[in-house]
């Protein structure tokens, strides 16, 4: 398995996890983007949203719901932050096991580049 994030999940390689179930893992982004930046990832691989099916559509709900948790759990829930799932080249995806990132702690602008 070459995965990264799959080795993250089986504890292979260190990470700053922050929350488990048995259905995603949250972790500390290691090049944060801002004050709080965290990665929800399924613990299925799916390499790209582009894969995703129906059968994963709970654990999809699953890294927003995880996402809200934590925002709330970590204090920046109420001042807002903001979720994102890059995809493919274009989107700027580099991990081949989809990721949503949270981002929060400061405001940031729209659009995004
Ligand atoms: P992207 O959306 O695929 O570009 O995001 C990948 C993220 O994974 C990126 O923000 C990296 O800093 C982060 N990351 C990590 O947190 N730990 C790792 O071991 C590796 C990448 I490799």
């Amino acid at each position: 398995m070459s995965c990264l994030f799959c080795k993250i999940i089986d504890k292979e390689i260190p990470a700053d996890i922050v929350y488990e179930d048995e259905h995603v893992l949250a972790f500390r982004d290691i090049n944060p983007q801002a004050p709080h930046h965290l990665l929800v990832i399924p613990k299925k691989h799916i390499a790209t949203i582009n894969e995703a099916d129906e059968a994963d559509a709970e654990v999809i709900g699953r890294l927003s719901l995880t996402a809200a948790k934590l925002a709330k759990q970590l204090g920046f829930a109420d001042s807002g932050y903001r979720t994102v799932m890059n995809c493919n080249e274009h989107g700027g995806q580099t991990v081949y096991h989809i990721h949503m990132h949270v981002l929060g702690g400061k405001a940031m602008g729209w659009p995004p580049y």
